[in-house]
């Protein structure tokens, strides 16, 4: 009896862990029209966040904001760099939690899309590869070896088998609907010849045997092995078909805007151009839309790409801290909602299109007696007016109007009806009750202790030739000293002569040494660095120090290129008529791997106190260290460093790295326009801002780097020299909220972090001009349209009326379509 009591109880409990480790669970496939969740049809609107570009305490915050604007799902690639950093030492901790990261996803009730690459390019720090792949022996990247094929897969599984083991797939409950393998290959497969065929395939199979039950994607390979799918990445993806024709329009990567790099202007991207690329595909059979980037972030510590900022705010719906960037938000958050209120007649109606004009065309989507209609005009500067089923509809240039019920337009891609949110640094609410403190400096020296006697070093590594920073340093700092001498005996043709030392390098930076004496520095793709220098009889010490500003992510063999001193490393003097030179490339050469201040860990703050000098705080000089303490801003909004006066450097709050700062990087002069005209194809370089200006000047610190209580410490190594005397700290916080909507939409105002509406500066109903701040009155306008909505929003976080003449009075206008240009200022 015994026995049978335990056996029941023991498969009862059986039954409870069937039923838990399957409640939930879902089963993903598809067909030609999208992806079927447990067999029902479903469009997917997708975007991305890459979580070691934020916090973990950020991810609930920004999760629910995307939620909220209208998103399914998310999608993160995994960073196989940041995880391996060093051989088989792994780290998952932190931001680095990915585990962590879909469970958020998941308790906010979204999908996920898993891309395991492990190629991820996101002008991530080369790509997501660790050095160390690149330097086992035997191995190609990306292409048909085996010691790489055996890495890849070794990584693949184990980030498979921790998502099963976290329950994250869909079958098991979990987010996760899809996964990728591989990235945008199909870019540069053709330089990989027969070989790089060979590791689709076995990356194929290599997916399907990782024995998941959602389906595998690879976005960019129109010949993906089946099964895989193939995906589109771009700005538009609408004319994309897949190769096969059993599976789903899929779009991965819809680029909300651009990244950018040191030296580079703000990029913008419209929020009607993105909104009109979105509608373009889903009025064209798309499935699956991602946005990249949804939220782009910060690149902390070393993980930015080439040259690229540590900002990747990207123009996203959600700026770099994770505020709203309105109207992109709100614009695109009534689209989502448009599309998903017509997702059966999208998947499962029949659909027939017809051309209105040359240049506009209807798509009509029609099941049992309902119907949905999207009518775009492709005209880059024409709007036009059109009848369509015996209405007329006025359909701007390079836009979609959608019509859920082929009757009424509830949606157009041109006609932005939300609000326009404007940012602002600020110091003021730092301390409510104080000016902001000018912040107390101690400095230091970074050592140079070792130039004087190289081959005393212990650690060092030498070489009779010019070695790549790439296999002597692994990635492990940005730094590398290059050290040799050359001895100069009476007679020696460059006794005496003017000397120049001429150093060939791949960038981005070289700074220069003689005789322990800083002579020179250089900055800037592959170049030549050429200073003159003076040279003694005997024994010259020769020193160089180069510095990486991010390795290569793109491109057919990115993970080969040169990088440091590639030389030649040349003494030469054309004094006299003939040229005279010395070649020292083969010379013996000693490494240092990284600066004196990363192995001592001054960034940490932790060292003695009485090795920072609070005396004499001294300004532009190279290879400095500076500490400041500074008390945590008030409040909740984001907490940003202003560094305006400094150079280039690093930068780290209580010990966590805020990321490469380079002030003194100015975008070109020329390049950016005042206006900006969403109509026609989006390109980097339109609707550029921030000519003349730092690329980037404000550095986000996430809160949760900050002590609650009381003092932080920030340290910064200055590399090139710069004036802290102006750093401080600073919140972002919303000052105004404009907006210049429609006739008969509905209107809502607010300022976000609970501020609420001091004034509304302008306001009229009718035909008014401008942009906001600039707004201006037209010949028409209605009366009480400013005492109307004063009354309504003054003293309130937000408020919401309809833009018609009952609400805002009459206008007298008797041309249409009529505006309200409302200008709200927040306390
Ligand atoms: C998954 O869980 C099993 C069983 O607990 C364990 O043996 C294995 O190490 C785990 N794998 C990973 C990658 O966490
Ligand atoms: C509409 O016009 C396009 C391009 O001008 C043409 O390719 C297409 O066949 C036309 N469609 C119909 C339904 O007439
Ligand atoms: C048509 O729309 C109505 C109202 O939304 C709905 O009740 C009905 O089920 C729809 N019919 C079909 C075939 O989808
Ligand atoms: C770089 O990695 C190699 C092995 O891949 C190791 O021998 C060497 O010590 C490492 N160097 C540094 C500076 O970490
Ligand atoms: C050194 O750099 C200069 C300037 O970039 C280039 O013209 C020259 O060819 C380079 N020399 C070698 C040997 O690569
Ligand atoms: C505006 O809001 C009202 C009331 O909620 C609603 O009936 C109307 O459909 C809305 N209009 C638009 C254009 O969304
Ligand atoms: C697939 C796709 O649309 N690719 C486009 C992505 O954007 C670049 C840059 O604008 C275009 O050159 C590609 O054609």
């Amino acid at each position: 009896m015994a026995s049978q009591y335990k056996c029941i109880l023991f498969s009862s409990a059986y039954l409870v862990f069937l039923f838990f480790a399957t409640v939930g669970a879902l089963q993903v496939a598809y067909d030609s029209r999208a992806l079927k969740l447990d067999g029902e049809r479903k469009l997917i609107i997708s975007g991305s966040i890459h979580y070691p570009r934020s916090t973990p305490e950020m991810w609930p915050d920004l999760v629910k904001n995307a939620k909220e604007g209208g998103l399914n799902a998310i999608e993160t690639y995994i960073f196989w760099n940041a995880h391996e950093p060093l051989y088989r030492q792994y780290n998952f901790e932190g931001n680095l939690d990915f585990v962590r990261f879909f469970k958020t996803i998941q308790n906010e009730g979204l999908y996920a899309i898993l891309r395991i690459g492990p190629y991820v390019c996101a002008e991530w720090d080369y790509g997501g590869f660790p050095m160390w792949l690149h330097n086992m022996p035997g191995i190609k990247l990306r292409t048909n070896n085996e010691v790489y094929k055996k890495e890849m897969q070794t990584f693949t599984t184990l980030i498979v088998d921790m998502a099963k083991n976290a329950s994250l797939f869909a079958s098991q409950g979990g987010p996760i609907i899809l996964a990728q393998i591989e990235n945008e290959y199909g870019n540069i497969y053709d330089k990989y010849g027969e070989e790089g065929k060979e590791y689709i395939k076995w990356a194929a199979q290599m997916a399907v045997n990782q024995k998941i039950s959602e389906p595998w994607i690879m976005c960019q390979q129109s010949d993906a092995p089946p099964p895989m799918i193939n995906t589109c990445n771009g700005y538009y993806c609408d004319s994309f078909t897949p190769t096969r024709n059993d599976v789903p329009k899929m779009f991965t990567e819809n680029w909300s805007g651009w990244f950018k790099q040191w030296g580079q202007r703000n990029p913008h991207r419209t929020a009607e151009d993105l909104a009109y690329s979105v509608a373009r595909f889903f009025q064209k059979g798309g499935a699956l839309m991602n946005y990249y980037m949804y939220h782009g972030g910060t690149d902390f510590g070393r993980t930015a790409g080439p040259m690229m900022a540590t900002t990747y705010d990207y123009d996203a719906p959600l700026d770099e801290y994770g505020n709203l960037n309105q109207p992109k938000w709100g614009h695109l958050k009534q689209l989502h909602d448009t599309i998903l209120s017509v997702e059966k007649i999208l998947t499962h109606g029949d659909v027939r299109t017809e051309n209105l004009t040359a240049t506009v065309e209807a798509t009509i989507y029609s099941l049992g007696g309902n119907s949905t209609c999207f009518i775009t005009n492709v005209d880059e500067k024409n709007d036009a007016t059109v009848s369509f089923q015996a209405k007329t509809y006025f359909v701007p240039a390079w836009s979609v109007s959608i019509l859920p019920d082929c009757n009424q337009e509830t949606y157009n891609t041109a006609k932005v009806n939300v609000q326009t949110t404007v940012l602002a640094q600020k110091s003021e609410d730092y301390n409510l009750d104080q000016e902001p403190e000018r912040l107390q400096w101690s400095w230091r020296s970074e050592g140079f202790r070792h130039l004087k006697n190289p081959d005393s070093l212990t650690d060092a590594i030498k070489a009779n030739k010019l070695m790549d920073q790439k296999e002597v340093a692994n990635d492990t700092s940005d730094y590398l000293w290059y050290m040799t001498s050359v001895t100069l005996n009476d007679g020696d043709a460059l006794l005496g002569k003017p000397v120049y030392l001429q150093v060939n390098t791949s960038g981005h930076i070289l700074h220069a040494f003689v005789n322990e004496k800083y002579v020179g520095s250089k900055d800037g793709w592959a170049f030549k660095f050429e200073q003159p220098i003076n040279l003694v009889k005997g024994v010259n010490k020769i020193a160089l120090l180069s510095v990486t500003v991010g390795f290569p992510n793109y491109g057919a063999f990115f993970d080969l290129e040169a990088h440091g001193v590639t030389g030649p490393v040349v003494l030469s003097s054309n004094a006299s008529s003939t040229t005279i030179t010395k070649d020292l490339s083969n010379n013996q050469w000693t490494y240092k791997v990284g600066i004196e201040g990363e192995q001592r860990k001054f960034f940490t703050g932790q060292i003695a106190r009485r090795q920072w000098r609070n005396q004499e705080l001294i300004f532009n000089r190279r290879f400095t260290w500076y500490k400041a303490t500074f008390k945590t801003p008030v409040g909740t909004n984001p907490v940003v460093l202003d560094f305006n006066g400094l150079n280039k450097g690093h930068a780290w709050v209580n010990g966590n790295s805020i990321g490469r700062y380079w002030v003194s990087k100015l975008a070109p002069t020329e390049g950016c326009s005042s206006t900006c005209d969403y109509r026609g194809k989006y390109y980097a370089e339109k609707c550029n801002t921030g000519c003349g200006k730092p690329t980037q000047r404000w550095y986000h610190v996430p809160r949760s780097f900050l002590s609650d209580s009381g003092e932080n410490t920030l340290i910064l190594f200055e590399e090139f020299g710069g004036n802290p005397s102006f750093v401080g700290p600073q919140t972002v916080r919303q000052t105004k909220a404009c907006a210049y909507a429609y006739e008969g939409s509905n209107l809502s105002l607010s300022c976000q972090q609970g501020r609420s509406i001091s004034e509304i500066k302008f306001a009229s109903f009718g035909d008014p001009q401008g942009e906001c701040g600039q707004f201006k009155k037209g010949t028409c306008e209605s009366t009480n349209a400013l005492a109307t909505i004063s009354s309504a929003c003054v003293g309130k976080p937000s408020c919401d009326f309809a833009v018609t003449e009952q609400v805002l009075g009459p206008t007298g206008c008797t041309t249409t379509p009529r505006r309200l240009a409302v200008e709200a200022l927040c306390n």
